[in-house]
């Protein structure tokens, strides 16, 4: 099925969206579907161990879990599955992210989770690396991907150009 989503992405809270919504964006723009849901390792813990026990049968090939503060939601997720967990560290009051870090950071052996960028690139980047993933089994997407690269290089030589004129 074409729109099946291969990626889930979960968030601890709804108010990590402005982070995330740059993961959707990606997305979007290589043409991947996707399913979001809010879903916490700590307030749902139920649903999270759930959706990751059942995430590889119903087609996904990657998670991405986006979680604040004690952020547990990657390392539950990841215990329930082995597929991909890529973790998205949230910065919140009162240690701004450093504390999300280090529980996506300390997995104990034999769990991983992959850590991405802290703040507001984290959504972006973490699509980007779902991306690299997908696309060893995807010529077209690796391609795609090749090409955002070097349109992103184009940018920045441009910008580079400019400071010169
Ligand atoms: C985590 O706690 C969430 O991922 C969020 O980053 C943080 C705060 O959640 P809310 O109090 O905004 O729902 O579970």
């Amino acid at each position: 099925m074409a729109n099946q989503p291969v990626v889930a992405v979960l968030m601890g809270s709804k108010s990590d969206l402005p982070v995330v919504e740059g993961a959707f964006k990606v997305f979007d723009e290589f043409g991947i579907p996707y399913e979001a849901h809010a879903m916490s390792a700590h307030r749902t813990p139920v649903e999270a161990m759930e959706f990751a026990a059942n995430a590889e049968k119903n087609g996904f090939k990657v998670v991405i879990c986006a979680a604040g503060m004690a952020a547990h939601l990657g390392g539950v997720v990841a215990a329930h599955t082995t597929l991909p967990v890529i973790g998205i560290p949230i910065a919140s009051e009162p240690f701004n992210g450093l504390d999300a870090l280090f529980s996506i950071v300390q997995m104990p052996p034999g769990i991983p989770v992959a850590a991405v960028t802290a703040g507001k690139a984290g959504g972006k980047n973490a699509a980007l690396y779902a991306v690299s993933i997908l696309a060893l089994g995807d010529a077209a997407l690796a391609e795609k991907l090749k090409e955002f690269r070097r349109k992103q290089t184009a940018q920045v030589l441009k910008a580079d150009a400019e400071l010169q004129e």
